[in-house]
């Protein structure tokens, strides 16, 4: 059996910086010399080809142009590769496994972000055993083909699906969770894989590459006080498609009247609102609450347990792609990548 060949690509984040001893600043880090700075590597049963973004970036300046040169670069290289590893800064890498997962339709092969809280160069760093298992959990094989095909997120022993993720902390080396949907796989002495939780592959269908996103969009997180005339002015905005309306506990808002009315006009305008949590688990239910009814009544749609994160990244891509706009709301509230339960 020939060993699995796995394209890690570099997109920037902690991950790469070093600290100069002289200066004790952090810099960007020679990728191409990875490969030497961690030996351990070499040990890994499987071939590592490297690719780097021309100007590697902190993830706070990720944008869609930059999903799609991800996702042009996975395209490329589909078939000359068994998986993907993608470092990425932990800032915002929540937001790009999301968006990459909407936009590799049917994709196959494992594409498993990381990135770590401390550079590589440092001694206490959490770069190497992400790198590391992130790389082995790309390369997990049965019969020929490789166990994990789907976008998923890796950090700190953990294995996430990657539009299921959010992160929770600045601080501490676990840096993410995925409030509604377990792990699908856990590195301790063994590697243990979940394999009833993993996205099902469906035989006979060839990737899509989606990379057309909508970015006319806005994510509104509400709290008490929010006043009549900001709200009317972020959804009079000309040209807005989409909102991502941030309520409190099961989808619950204001009954004001103008706060209806405000969205009524909207979605009568052909803006497309969508309702998450701003709990950071549990899902959205519309009319369990007389607080959440009228949002269901005037067409507000569902997010059910979605992350923010996943729900902005959904609707970029479906706004972004040549649907009716009748289909949206019946696209938007069913899971196409896992997104949601
Ligand atoms: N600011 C960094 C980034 O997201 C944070 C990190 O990678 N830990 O690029």
């Amino acid at each position: 059996m020939s060993k699995p060949s796995i394209l890690l690509i570099y997109t920037g984040g902690t991950i790469g910086m070093v600290k100069d001893f002289e200066t004790g600043a952090l810099k960007v880090f020679n990728f191409k010399k990875l490969l030497d700075r961690i030996p351990e590597l070499k040990q890994l049963d499987c071939n590592i080809e490297t690719v780097s973004f021309d100007k590697p970036i902190d993830s706070s300046n990720m944008n869609t142009a930059k999903w799609a040169q991800l996702a042009t670069l996975i395209e490329e290289n589909y078939d000359n590769f068994d998986g993907f590893v993608i470092l990425h800064g932990s800032d915002t890498m929540s937001y790009s496994a999301s968006a990459l997962s909407f936009m590799l339709e049917n994709v196959s092969k494992p594409v498993v972000f990381t990135g770590s809280q401390l550079p590589i160069g440092d001694l206490r760093t959490d770069a190497k055993e992400n790198l590391i298992t992130a790389i082995q959990i790309a390369s997990l094989q049965t019969k020929n083909h490789p166990v994990i095909r789907e976008v998923c997120l890796y950090f700190e022993s953990k294995l996430y699906r990657g539009n299921r993720t959010t992160k929770i902390s600045a601080e501490h080396f676990k840096a993410f969770t995925s409030p509604n949907y377990p792990a699908l796989a856990e590195s301790g002495v063994h590697l243990k894989v979940t394999k009833e939780l993993l996205w099902p592959h469906e035989p006979g269908k060839e990737l899509q590459v989606r990379k057309n996103f909508e970015d006319n969009v806005v994510i509104i997180k509400m709290f008490p006080g929010i006043n009549e005339r900001v709200l009317s002015s972020i959804l009079n905005t000309p040209g807005l498609k989409g909102v991502v309306l941030e309520t409190y506990g099961s989808g619950n808002a204001p009954t004001d009247i103008y706060f209806i009315s405000i969205l009524q006009k909207a979605i009568q305008n052909g803006v497309q609102i969508v309702n998450v949590t701003q709990c950071s688990g549990g899902s959205v239910n519309m009319g369990h609450y007389e607080t959440s009814t009228m949002l269901k009544e005037i067409g507000v749609i569902s997010g059910a347990d979605i992350t923010t994160e996943a729900a902005i990244t959904k609707m970029m891509y479906l706004l972004g792609q040549d649907i009716p706009a009748g289909q949206f709301k019946t696209l938007f509230e069913s899971s196409l990548r896992g997104e949601l339960s």
